[in-house]
């Protein structure tokens, strides 16, 4: 069991917050050889620990904190951490992944992961040095957003501290609030945050002074050198820095799948004023998360004057999906979704769904498409959950719930989760992506569309779902499992074997890709068990993507006319689940699940479902 000596430091921090007791405890070795680290670990925590059926709000429900074996060391873009519990979005499995200084201090202080429960009785926040844990009081910091939260834990324990926050939405309990670092980084899609104010956490603030012990120091240095070089090296290295991931906007319009009037049309007749070019001209600084060479952290300032860090998802959901042409006025909305902590995917098909449903006279209220002041209002009023806000704060799927009408065509949702910013009219692979993304429809784990531009678009074959399941291991597996960040990867091409070369030199085992390949297909069979656990009417139509794409074809662009078709998704997703070793119905077999020593999920999966 030498491999814990390394790389790992091989504990966890647990924190209670109704006793205010927090002890320091080890990790079972077998554990992080089986599941790595960050979303690995953070789902055999949930898995083993939540009572079955826990409300995602309840004091129950745990918050995990995890980073990977490399987190925090001078490798490639490693600053990042993995915040999970379970969502009170989805009510499955529900993880984020944010760059962070807190990712650094964290496992500097010693720990490979924080596990969070239970519920304070009144607003705190947690300061950790190494050992040391606070319990302090937040009444001056419950109310203030991100951006003052941040400031005022710096004035009080200085800049070296990594801090992981929640603003109002969080507080307020919107069920897309986010947990936000930095003044511009975001994690949690699933309402990461919201379950942090459920706590009554205000901020976690980490300083740690140790090192973590490698296995072979210079082995480590040698490959991590050898991968900043190559990234630095990279043909498009200088166009990423110039634009980082808003080089999207106009590729995306190319290919249509620029998310346009809450995902009607891919192509966007005023793409340009909010795209990558134009965001050029108004750049002002470059930001990143530590550890990394590529900052693609672009800040402008917006109509109010102020700073705000752009990405593609952001400006496409706040921009093209409601129709604001307009950067600078995008860029507002996304600064004040950063302050106030909200997840700016949610937030911008929330306000999408609105104007239609205005549109279509669902709701009484007039928000017409485009209308930035009511798009504004619309965000400040849900992180309060006032009005309108709070119907808004229970994001897409509950609306359509609540509005009927047939809003769930269009409701742009998979398990709760709102889609993030690609069009699916004319993309099966991706809309699979999205199906079976294990936290909902978000294209962190395939970007699948990445490869389906260059196939043809119209096939539902083999091929993509090969594709499909390959890249999940990669970018849900790998990625997640190490909490480094997958962009050195997938946009300027780093060799994927640079990563098994330092985790074998850090931990001190023989690692290759296929290792990492079964830990990654262990954890996505976990997560599927746990959503079977936690979800008593499982189908397989949770993988179904929203019906607009398959009843709504395309009416611009080049794909005009265009659209899914539910028969042939259906038997991609049944080949999906044959490879994955899943039955007809998602669920996987029980050879499977022995094949992961996933065995002990057997006789609790059996209660709910014919395995
Ligand atoms: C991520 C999702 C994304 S993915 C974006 S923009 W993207 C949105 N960013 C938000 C934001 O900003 N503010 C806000 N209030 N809400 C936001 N919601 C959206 O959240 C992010 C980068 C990006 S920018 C991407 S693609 C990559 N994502 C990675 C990932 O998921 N895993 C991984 N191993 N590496 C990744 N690298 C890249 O990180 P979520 P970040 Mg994010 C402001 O958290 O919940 O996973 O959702 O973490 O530090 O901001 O970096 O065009
Ligand atoms: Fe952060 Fe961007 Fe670097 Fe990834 S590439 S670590 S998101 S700055």
């Amino acid at each position: 069991m030498h491999i814990l000596m390394y790389g790992w430091t091989g504990k966890l921090l647990r924190i209670d917050l109704t006793r205010k007791k927090a002890v320091i405890q080890d990790i079972e070795p077998a554990i992080l050889k089986d599941f790595i680290g960050g979303r690995g670990l953070a789902i055999k925590i949930l898995w083993d620990e939540l009572p079955v059926g826990v409300d995602p709000f309840s004091p129950h429900n745990k918050l995990v904190i995890a980073a990977g074996p490399l987190s925090g060391l001078p490798a490639p873009s490693s600053g990042k951490l993995v915040v999970a519990s379970k969502s009170p979005l989805t009510n499955g499995y529900g993880d984020g992944n944010i760059g962070t200084w807190a990712s650094v201090a964290i496992r500097k202080a010693g720990y490979d992961a924080i596990v969070i429960e239970g519920r304070s009785n009144k607003p705190v926040y947690l300061y950790i040095e190494n050992d040391k844990v606070e319990f302090n009081d937040a009444k001056d910091l419950w109310g203030l957003d991100t951006f003052k939260t941040e400031d005022e834990l710096i004035k009080t324990h200085g800049k070296d501290v990594g801090t992981l926050l929640i603003g109002p939405a969080g507080e307020n309990l919107v069920r897309y609030a986010t947990i936000i670092s930095m003044k511009g980084r975001s994690g949690g899609r699933p309402g990461i945050g919201a379950v942090m104010g459920s706590k009554k956490l205000k901020a976690i603030v980490v300083r740690g002074t140790g090192e973590a012990k490698l296995a072979d120091p210079k082995a480590f240095r040698e490959a991590s050198t050898k991968a900043y070089k190559e990234i630095l090296e990279a043909e498009n290295y200088d166009f990423w820095i110039r634009q980082g991931t808003m080089a999207t906007i106009e590729w995306a319009q190319a290919n249509s799948v620029l998310p346009t009037a809450n995902f009607r049309e891919g192509v966007y007749d005023n793409y340009m004023a909010i795209s990558g070019t134009t965001m050029e001209k108004m750049k002002v600084e470059r930001r990143g998360c530590p550890y990394c060479n590529m900052q693609c952290g672009n800040v402008i300032l917006d109509s109010e004057n102020e700073k705000s860090e752009l990405d593609y998802e952001n400006v496409a959901m706040l921009g093209s999906n409601i129709l604001i042409g307009d950067l600078k006025k995008v860029a507002v909305l996304n600064k004040i979704a950063d302050k106030l902590g909200v997840d700016t995917i949610s937030m911008g098909s929330v306000i999408g769904f609105l104007m239609e449903a205005s549109e279509k006279k669902l709701i009484k209220e007039k928000i017409e498409w485009g209308d930035f002041e009511a798009a504004k209002e619309l965000i400040i009023d849900t992180a309060y959950r006032r009005g309108l806000g709070a119907l808004a704060a229970e994001g897409t799927m509950r609306m359509s719930w609540y509005l009927g009408g047939g809003s769930s065509d269009w409701a742009m949702n998979i398990k709760g989760l709102e889609v993030s910013a690609y069009d699916c009219h004319a993309a099966p692979g991706m809309a699979l992506a999205y199906g079976t993304s294990p936290i909902g429809a978000h294209h962190k784990d395939a970007w699948l569309i990445g490869l389906e531009v260059k196939m043809d678009r119209s096939a539902y074959n083999e091929k993509k779902v090969r594709k499909l399941i390959e890249w999940q291991r990669i970018r849900g597996g790998i990625f997640e499992t190490l909490t480094m960040c997958r962009l050195p990867w997938i946009e300027v091409g780093l060799n994927l074997e640079h990563y098994p070369r330092m985790l074998s030199a850090a931990i001190g085992l023989d690692v290759t890709l296929d290792y990492l390949f079964t830990i990654a297909d262990r954890v996505y069979a976990l997560i599927r068990a746990f959503w079977i656990r936690e979800n008593s009417e499982w189908s397989k139509v949770m993988d179904y993507p929203p019906m607009r794409w398959f009843k709504e074809p395309l009416t611009k662009g080049p794909f005009k006319g265009w659209k899914l078709d539910l028969e042939k998704y259906e038997k991609m997703l049944e080949l999906y689940y044959k490879l994955r070793g899943w039955n007809t119905n998602g669920v996987p077999t029980k050879e499977t699940l022995k094949k992961l020593n996933l065995d002990y999920t057997i006789p609790v999966l059996s209660k709910y479902v014919t395995l």
